[in-house]
């Protein structure tokens, strides 16, 4: 190639970045410091040849496309999109493969996101469940495209998500026979993390078999629903709706009914709680997907029980009521009669935070659950809402002033706690303490410029999230997305963010008042290094998500292997890893803070950059690992309080 002035300097440029390389992978005596000013000097800063990251223009005119409704004679992939936007499938997120069905989806107006990897796309499924109650789809491609988003379906399926989770599979003609590439059998990988599965084999049934998912979706307790695609499946041709078996209309193929209370449960449930002197309701999920807030707001009111949240999402019942027991785990323990609403994922004994002696109330709307774990002694089969309406009905006017003023007098101590953690947290000068960040962003969130109901927060992590949840309140459905929700794992949360993003960006369901506001998400530096790359899929769609990371080089069990000078490393990163670098060259904002006075500019200017340019940003919070370790670092490693706004399993 004939060198030109251009040429040569991306030459110079390019044996700059290779002098970098090769000093930072001399690494062990080159401190981060100087391998980042290498980084910088070999950046795209200085140097005009090296284009700005961009967004195709293409995605403005995706936007902007009309969509011809099919007509027969249809695909299978386009029968299947129709039976999805017939049931208001309200968003698919994927990445390429399953090509037919995710064309046939995005071609009926359902909108279409995708992302870097597909476990991530369907964590963000998960997301947009947990915080609008809508079913949301998943797409991958056959083999490893599915494979990847095993670990997102069984999060799902703890969390009692509906996920529908799509994607192509093998040709029928190819079973057995190990031909070609990609080749699994699908469902038995999912078994036990999903509510229904079914791998597509006749052409015919593909309407049906929609019926099928969404009969699964829209009832009962929500889990995900797998189904997989054979060519043959998707790519037959139907002249006529007669082509097809069973093609009937939604509302001849699944109900709306819901099931109501029987008139003796509700006088059973009446009878124990009218006896009670310190009764509290735990609102979990089913009181979410049911959307009976507001029942449960006249009952609470009516009867003067306080309410304890518990589940995937939180916010159904405001924190700003004196009834709120969220901020009072102290008192818990008192509690003589529970009511259990909508508890999909049972906790064993002991895992809630009440006493031996409580007798507990069940309201579910199937009757498999009830009894499971904790012993019942009034067991309801009830859509949550007409439950709660029932009671609140049948609930005498009542008065509990004493147990109320305990659950205050709770909730100052839980308060007064908090303000001494984050007195100690500010005294550490030289690192960004949890108690900071998370006092910080309550304040940011709750009682600064933002009214209170507006920001859907993500909470991820592992030790942050001990200290974020109980600084984190929730004053309307849908707010709070409590992300290791009885699953676990660490690392969906940037895909959980992504998902709620998409949620609130198109006002779905309760997301609908607060339409376009940044979303908040927090993670460690463990979860950020599972779906950074997703920050990328944010900034290409433009996404307002603000990523805080706290950054204590280490996975939060380090302190297990402290003693252990053979297992210690294996807990351990490079120090001072520079996240918010990666966040920028994915097209998104990086801040770096690395004292505790700078996180709350930071913060301030994340989120104007989410209001102005509806960019994504990251917050590199510099902490150090010793802070888990209470004898150096009071507080130190924080306990999980359950149930309550800041529980983590339950
Ligand atoms: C996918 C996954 N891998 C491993 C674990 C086991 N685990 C639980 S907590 C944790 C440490 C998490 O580290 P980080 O998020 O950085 O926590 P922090 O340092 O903030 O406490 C690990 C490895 C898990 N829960 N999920």
């Amino acid at each position: 190639m004939k060198e030109t002035p251009e040429t040569n300097k991306k030459t110079k440029a390019d044996v700059s970045r290779r002098k970098f390389i090769t000093r930072a992978a001399i690494g062990a005596g080159a401190t981060a410091v100087s391998a980042f000013s290498e980084t910088k000097a070999a950046s795209a800063i200085d140097n005009p040849d090296i284009k700005p990251i961009k967004v195709p223009d293409e995605f403005a005119l995706a936007a902007k496309a009309q969509f011809a409704k099919a007509e027969f004679p249809m695909t299978g992939a386009q029968v299947f999109a129709r039976v999805c936007k017939e049931e208001g499938l309200a968003v698919l997120f994927s990445c390429p493969g399953n090509y037919s069905i995710v064309n046939a989806i995005a071609q009926e107006g359902i909108p279409t996101y995708s992302g870097r990897h597909e476990g991530a796309m369907c964590h963000a499924a998960d997301g947009f469940c947990r915080v609008t109650g809508e079913v949301a789809a998943a797409s991958g491609t056959e083999g490893p495209g599915f494979t990847d988003m095993i670990n997102a379906i069984a999060a799902a399926n703890a969390a009692r998500s509906p996920v529908l989770v799509l994607a192509s599979n093998m040709a029928i003609v190819n079973e057995d026979t190990e031909a070609g590439i990609q080749l699994g059998y699908q469902q038995p990988t999912t078994e036990g993390l999903k509510k229904y599965g079914k791998r597509l084999i006749t052409p015919k049934r593909i309407h049906e078999y929609g019926a099928y998912a969404f009969r699964q979706l829209r009832t009962g307790v929500p889990r995900p629903v797998h189904l997989d695609f054979p060519a043959e499946v998707t790519r037959a041709k139907f002249e006529k709706p007669s082509d097809l078996d069973y093609y009937y209309d939604k509302t001849k193929y699944r109900t709306t009914a819901k099931p109501y209370p029987n008139p003796k449960d509700i006088t059973a449930a009446v009878e124990l709680l009218k006896q009670a002197q310190r009764p509290m309701i735990v609102s979990s999920n089913g009181v979410f997907y049911s959307r009976a807030w507001d029942a449960l707001k006249t009952l609470a009111e009516k009867a003067q029980i306080p309410v304890v949240e518990s589940g995937a999402m939180k916010g159904q019942f405001s924190d700003a009521s004196p009834l709120s027991a969220n901020a009072a785990p102290g008192a818990l323990a008192s509690a003589d009669v529970v009511v259990l609403v909508g508890q999909y994922c049972m906790p064993t004994v002991g895992e809630f935070a009440f006493g031996p002696d409580a007798k507990y109330i069940r309201i579910d709307p199937v009757a498999e659950d009830i009894g499971r774990n904790l012993p019942i002694d009034v067991g309801m089969v009830s859509c949550e809402k007409a439950a709660l309406e029932a009671l609140a009905e049948a609930m005498p006017a009542m008065k509990h002033d004493a147990w109320i003023a305990e659950i205050a007098a709770a909730r100052k101590k839980f308060e007064d706690e908090l303000e001494t953690f984050y007195a100690k947290g500010a005294s550490y000068t030289d690192a960004v303490h949890p108690a900071v960040i998370a006092k910080e962003l309550s304040d940011f969130m709750y009682r600064g410029k933002l009214p209170k109901e507006q920001t859907t927060f993500v909470a991820g992590g592992y030790g942050i999230a001990r200290y974020v949840r109980r600084w984190l309140r929730g004053y309307r459905p849908g707010q709070i997305l409590n992300g290791a929700y009885q699953y676990g794992a660490i690392g969906p949360d940037v895909g959980y963010a992504v998902g709620a993003a998409v949620a609130v960006r198109h006002g779905v369901s309760v997301q609908a008042a607060h339409k376009s506001a940044p979303v908040i998400c927090v993670t460690g530096d463990a979860g950020i290094g599972y779906t950074i790359m997703e920050l990328e899929t944010a900034s290409k769609y433009r996404l307002p998500i603000i990523v805080i990371v706290y950054n204590n080089n280490a996975w939060g069990t380090w302190t297990g292997s402290s003693r252990s000078p053979v297992t210690l490393s294996l807990h351990l990163f490079q120090e001072n890893v520079r996240y918010d670098k990666v966040a920028e060259g994915l097209g998104a904002h990086g801040e770096y803070v690395t004292k505790p006075t700078d996180f709350r500019a930071a913060l301030e200017r994340a989120y104007q950059i989410a209001i102005k340019e509806s960019r994504p940003s990251l917050i590199n919070c510099q902490a150090k690992k010793e802070f888990w370790v209470r004898q150096q670092y009071e507080p130190g490693f924080l306990g999980t309080v359950e149930p309550g706004c800041m529980s983590y399993n339950h």
